[in-house]
């Protein structure tokens, strides 16, 4: 009884502290507002608790800025534009603020301070949920939304897990994650931005804070969704459109743009922990191009080192780099070098001498330099938040440069101490602000993939740098292509690979890989070629095993997977055309090279169902079924519209739901209605040249469609200049027209002529510019992965499926086919 009684009053006396005394509340709350200055597009609110900026960036996008006494400088490593002066309309009465801009009404309720975003039309697409709002406990603080009935989450980047993150909470503290399981959480990198989506509206919310941050989406909880940080303040951009691309696009004009990659990054690259000596780098490259696997690119691991030393060769294994890598540019292969930032702490060893030097290195408080444990023993780590740090790597990568390497692949930047929690109080130097480790950690990778890339930049005269990393934060795109780490030979990591892609496409970064085969354990024959496939339907194709593994190359699983997996790489070879246009899109919009179908289809509930999830787009054409490995079964899901088989033209009708139980020899895929794929003849190689004839396959269908065929020379930064070559092709279903637009740009075309591919028109009139014409019966050879006669088993186009062709002599000149 005693006991019921002293617990009574404890209860009693909380709700009275929450209630009154806020000096002995734990939690801070942002609380009643208390003034407001406006000017122009800022408005400045002091409240009991906080200090709150509201700003308007742009008519989609509101940053709202919170702490607990007055701001701190604002400095951001992601964001890289201002707001845009634009018409908006605040207005303020004792009870409220308005802001109306021409697409968002945002509403601030000043007793407590609560803000809610709606549309044009008023429609309320995200609000703080009432009495939570934001608040701090300590120094770590947290927004909480009201969660919206039937609210869909996805994107925050490389997150483990299922497409919609609805359930589910998630940390990003970049780390070191061998072998990771397929819902560990964190792995590498942070990307705090995700996309809310419910009640035919869309939001995207960027949280801004490089401390270890958390988000709830719902976890456990039936009230809000949440997310926050352990220092900083509170920095937010909510960004809305009718459109999920046009959010990314948004994210991407605060966060950067990936630049055009070389072409031959794109092509097929062969890897494993490691190559070594030279003979067995060339044997690989022989084999390839022995056994007519097309390919472009030979990646060297740690062992190219000198005992784990970055920036040096092991001499017995390597004794003239140089010429190595003469000998494969002379067989069309670019080398790419793994590099890792510990830098192994030995008087005498350059680099380290140099960097002691320059005093980069990151230090603890009392001056000395920190020292970690990774690949090379005790190793100082290079401070790339410091100006200094970033030239003298850049400055390092020169030897690289003078080799003739091609590609910079940053591993172990999260960064790794061989996966040991590295101290609080190491100190950087923040670009003269000073900060300590928790505020760093998850951009130190973006910063050194910054070094590498505007080292290697300026190093090779007007060449694009290839930068792969395994870690990064929001802004990573601008700077490399990612990679998802060390994934197992397991068909639940193929599959967790794609959706940790599509994560990535909509969170802003569109140049993406995973270790095709896996790099732990072996993947069986079946899982292998499955693999391989899906790999040849990915922006950054590479094949990776680890060290222990047995071999991974193409040839290393028999006859029948080397067919299968030659077959794709030729198809993606003869796709290039297709890929780099793209990709092209994707360097102008953000718009991401592998498309969740969440990004065309958002308000169609089954692509949310844990059963389709895993469906993609590879550009506007391929809906791609990442299809099961091991049982060679999976159920597939078809949105509205009407789809072609890739391999046969048989038309599949929308909004369908079919199971399939197949072979090995095909991945499922099918090609939207209306699209435009322009393909090429078979190369082996990217510096190997096609036949003259670009040919665009068009396939019949009742939706519009607008395709930018781009072209450059693949390698410089001359289509800054204008120099490309890039046609728009438009496909008008009401018209009945497909117009070829008239070239555009100062660059020339590879092709000199164009031939049109027509799907699914049958027997139907064709006109060329309004005249009666020609539309010859023509195979689709170019389409099919292999060649009809193949004994693995590709059909012929269905009987009855004409496909029809059309040739133009000149690839320049504008011309409409009509039908
Ligand atoms: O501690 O360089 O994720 O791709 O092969 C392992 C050796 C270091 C981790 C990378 C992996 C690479 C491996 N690296």
């Amino acid at each position: 009884m005693k006991i019921f009684n002293s617990c009574f009053v404890a209860v009693a006396l909380f709700a009275a502290c929450v209630q009154s005394t806020s000096a002995q509340n734990p939690v801070r709350q942002v609380g009643n507002v208390k003034s407001v200055t406006i000017d122009n597009q800022t408005i400045d609110i002091g409240t009991d608790g906080a200090f709150v900026r509201v700003m308007v960036y742009s008519p989609n996008i509101i940053r709202v800025r919170m702490d607990k006494q007055k701001l701190a400088e604002d400095f951001s490593y992601a964001v890289i534009s201002k707001p845009v002066t634009t018409k908006v309309n605040i207005t303020q009465n004792d009870t409220e603020i308005n802001i109306i801009t021409d697409s968002l009404k945002v509403n601030i309720k000043k007793s407590p301070y609560n803000i809610t975003f709606s549309n044009a039309a008023g429609e309320v697409i995200n609000q703080d949920e009432a009495g939570l709002s934001t608040s701090w406990v300590n120094e770590s603080v947290t927004t909480y939304k009201k969660m919206q009935e039937g609210e869909h989450f996805i994107g925050l980047g490389e997150k483990t897990g299922g497409l919609d993150r609805k359930g589910n909470a998630y940390t990003n503290w970049n780390s070191d994650t061998y072998a990771y399981s397929t819902s560990q959480d964190p792995i590498y990198s942070t990307i705090p931005f995700y996309i809310g989506i419910h009640h035919n509206v869309n939001y995207g919310i960027f949280f801004d804070n490089t401390w270890q941050s958390d988000f709830n989406f719902g976890a456990s909880n039936d009230r809000f969704s949440s997310f926050g940080a352990k220092g900083g303040e509170m920095n937010y951009y909510f960004i809305a459109h009718t459109k999920v691309a046009d959010i990314i696009k948004s994210y991407s004009s605060l966060t950067g743009l990936m630049k055009m990659p070389p072409l031959w990054s794109l092509g097929y690259q062969q890897n494993r922990y490691s190559y070594y000596p030279e003979a067995e780098v060339m044997r690989i490259a022989n084999t390839l191009r022995e056994k007519k696997i097309p390919a472009d690119g030979i990646t060297l691991d740690i062992h190219y080192m000198d005992k784990y030393k970055v920036f040096s060769w092991d001499k017995d294994r390597f004794p003239d780099p140089a010429a190595m890598i003469k000998k494969l540019k002379d067989m069309a292969f670019k080398v790419t070098l793994i590099v890792d930032p510990g830098i192994k702490a030995e008087k005498g060893y350059g680099v380290y001498d140099r960097g002691l030097k320059e005093d980069i290195f990151a230090k603890y408080p009392d001056g000395s330099n920190y020292t970690g444990q990774v690949w090379p023993g005790w190793c100082n780590f290079p401070d790339f938040t410091n100006p200094k740090g970033r030239a003298w790597w850049g400055s390092e990568l020169k030897k690289y440069a003078d080799e003739g390497v091609s590609g910079i692949w940053n591993d172990m930047n999260e960064f790794s101490t061989w996966g040991q929690k590295a101290p609080d109080n190491i100190l950087f130097n923040f670009e003269g602000r000073i900060a300590s480790h928790p505020q760093i950690h998850n951009v130190y990778g973006l910063e050194m993939i910054r070094s590498s890339y505007e080292g290697y930049k300026a190093a090779r005269e007007n060449k694009r740098p290839f930068i792969l990393t395994r870690s990064g934060y929001a802004g990573l795109q601008r700077y490399a292509a990612m990679w998802t780490g060390d994934n197992r030979a397991e068909n639940d990591h193929m599959l967790l690979g794609v959706r940790l892609m599509n994560s990535l496409g909509l969170s802003g970064v569109p140049f993406t890989g995973m270790d095709v085969g896996g790099f732990t354990g072996g993947a069986s024959p079946s899982l292998y070629a499955r693999w391989m496939q899906i790999g040849a339907f990915n922006p950054y194709f590479r094949n990776h095993t680890g060290i222990n593994s047995k071999s991974s190359e193409p040839w290393a699983y028999g006859e029948e997977v080397l067919e299968i997996t030659r077959n794709y790489i030729n198809l993606r070879y003869r796709l290039l055309p297709y890929l780099y246009s793209t990709f092209y899109e994707a360097s102008q919009t953000g718009k991401p090279v592998m498309r969740s179908l969440t990004i065309d289809y958002t308000h169609d509930e089954n692509v949310y169902n844990g059963m389709y999830e895993n469906q993609y787009m590879f550009g506007h054409g391929f809906l791609v079924f990442p299809f099961d490995g091991v049982t060679n079964y999976g159920k597939l899901y078809f949105p509205a519209g009407k789809w072609y088989n890739l391999y046969n033209g048989e038309v599949q009708q929308g909004n369908a739901k079919i199971a399939l139980d197949l072979g090995i020899s095909k991945l499922p895929v099918y090609v939207k209605e209306s699209s435009i794929i322009p393909m090429q003849t078979q190369i082996q190689n990217t510096t190997e040249k096609p036949s003259d004839t670009l040919y665009v396959h068009v396939y019949k269908g009742d939706v519009n469609n607008k395709f930018v065929y781009y072209e450059d020379d693949g390698e410089t930064f001359d289509y800054e200049k204008g120099e490309y070559f890039r046609k728009a092709i438009t496909y008008d279903a009401a018209k009945k027209t497909i117009t070829f637009a008239k070239a555009e740009g100062a660059g020339k075309s590879k092709f000199s002529m164009i031939k049109v591919m027509l799907h699914g028109f049958g027997t139907t009139a064709i006109k060329l510019n309004g005249k009666a014409s020609q539309a010859k019966d023509d195979f689709q050879a170019l389409m099919l992965p292999i060649s009809r006669f193949d004994p693995t088993g590709f059909s012929n186009p269905v009987e009855g499926e004409k496909i029809r062709s059309m040739v133009f002599k000149n690839v320049n000149d504008q011309f409409t086919v009509s039908y």
